[in-house]
């Protein structure tokens, strides 16, 4: 089977990678020229564990090729971003509607063309058909149209990809059919068939459900600063229920997913949707949230940021509340020095340098790194060494140093 992906990023890369490990013959499609000429030298540009070495094997084999244009293919796949608009918080379909306006001079009938973007309910059906239909295609008989979505974390994407259930929405039975074929190259996971809409909603949800309830941890976390009580301890003895999930709170959710979906399923319905948009209010309340309490800890100075990544060990700073906060602390007066060593910046620097005369530690991301810190050096490098633990991941501080976390954050209240 010849497979054509289009848009080589955080899904398109290790998708096409996993068709071609399983003897597809891939073209990897992207607009950025740079991305495109690395890619066929087998370097790649996300961070992402086997997807580097399943490339360069299979660029070395010629089963897979990156390219500014598509090619004639059985199954076409269209892996672009899909952002929110600010002013109403609908999906941007932008990318989506180019990239499938871009392969029509190289459908065939009988070829399978597959979303795998993130789209609000009702995309497929009455934006993404039409496309085709004025092409001249019948969707169902000689073309076939489905949305898969992605459901992979960042990390696990490889092993995610292979053994995740997958939800196949065909716009008729037919495409639903015909695209579960085409991930049955690959997919271990059960397929479950779906209509286009439901599949929609349906990965708009997952992400809304944790979306939500890591909202209600925040709201959590900050009921107990006002109110004095240890918000972690919470959280760990209510989760003895066996019934009971509450998650982590944080300085705010980033990403392309959980900080985008629920807008989409808000802006489809926003009278209704009320839950949906007040946990994605509480949840961008965060980075103020964490301002405040810097404020409280120390009114001006040096602060070190630890971490810009929306998510742990990945260079992924997508959507990151990182950086709200940094701009609101930087508009605050403070001095930021920042340090991510997963993220290769000019203007970021490293540990000991971020470290040199700071007055607080920030830290707003849980790479393995932050862990456990070199507490010799912090020591050395400041004066009466603050942590402000924002992602919950250092339990004991040397006793020269102060440690707040979720778990004690109201002490600072009644100082
Ligand atoms: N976060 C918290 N508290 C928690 C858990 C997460 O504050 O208890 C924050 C993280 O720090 C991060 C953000 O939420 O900033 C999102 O991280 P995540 O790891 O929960 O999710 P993503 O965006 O990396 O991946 C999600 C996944 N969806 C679900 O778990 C329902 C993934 O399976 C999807 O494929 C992905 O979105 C996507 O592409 O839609």
């Amino acid at each position: 089977m010849k497979v054509c992906i289009m848009g080589q990023g955080y899904i398109g890369l290790p998708t096409a990678a996993l068709f071609s490990r399983s003897h597809c013959d891939v073209v990897g499609v992207d607009i950025n020229e740079e991305m495109i000429e690395n890619l066929n030298k087998g370097i790649i540009h996300i961070e992402e564990p086997g997807i580097a070495d399943i490339i360069k094997k299979s660029v070395k084999k010629h089963t897979y090729k990156a390219s500014l244009t598509p090619e004639k293919a059985d199954a076409f796949i269209i892996t672009v971003p899909t952002p929110y608009i600010v002013e109403n918080y609908s999906c941007d379909l932008s990318y989506v509607i180019t990239a499938c306006e871009t392969i029509i001079p190289y459908l065939e009938k009988g070829n399978t063309v597959i979303i795998e973007s993130t789209i609000a309910p009702m995309s497929t059906d009455e934006v993404i058909k039409p496309i085709f239909e004025k092409a001249g295609f019948t969707i169902g008989k000689d073309l076939y149209l489905a949305h898969c979505p992605e459901r992979v974390l960042p990390g696990r994407i490889l092993e995610e990809l292979v053994h995740n259930d997958r939800i196949i929405g065909g716009v008729t039975p037919e495409c639903a059919v015909k695209a579960s074929e085409v991930y049955g190259q690959f997919v271990e996971g059960y397929l479950m068939l779906t209509e286009a809409k439901t599949a929609e909603l349906s990965k708009c949800m997952e992400n809304t459900f944790r979306d939500v309830n890591i909202a209600l941890a925040n709201e959590l976390a900050k009921i107990c600063a006002e109110i004095g009580v240890n918000a972690l301890d919470v959280i760990k003895m209510a989760n003895k229920h066996p019934r009971v999930n509450l998650h982590s709170p944080g300085p705010g959710v980033g990403g392309h997913c959980l900080a985008i979906d629920p807008y989409f399923i808000y802006a489809k319905a926003p009278e209704t949707a009320k839950i949906i948009k007040l946990a994605r209010d509480t949840n961008k309340s965060m980075p103020s949230f964490v301002c405040e309490y810097v404020r409280k800890i120390i009114p001006d100075g040096k602060i070190a940021v630890f971490g810009v990544s929306y998510k742990g060990n990945t260079g992924d700073d997508r959507e990151s509340p990182a950086y709200e906060i940094i701009a609101e602390l930087e508009e605050n007066g403070y001095e930021v020095a920042i340090h991510d060593p997963h993220i290769d910046r000019d203007e970021f620097v490293s540990f000991a340098d971020a470290v040199d005369g700071a007055k607080l530690i920030l830290i707003l991301c849980d790479h393995d790194e932050f862990k456990h810190p070199d507490y010799e050096l912090i020591s050395k490098k400041m004066e009466n060494p603050i942590i402000f633990d924002t992602k919950n991941i250092i339990y004991k501080v040397p006793d020269d140093m102060t440690l707040y976390n979720y778990g004690n954050l109201y002490t600072i209240n009644t100082k």
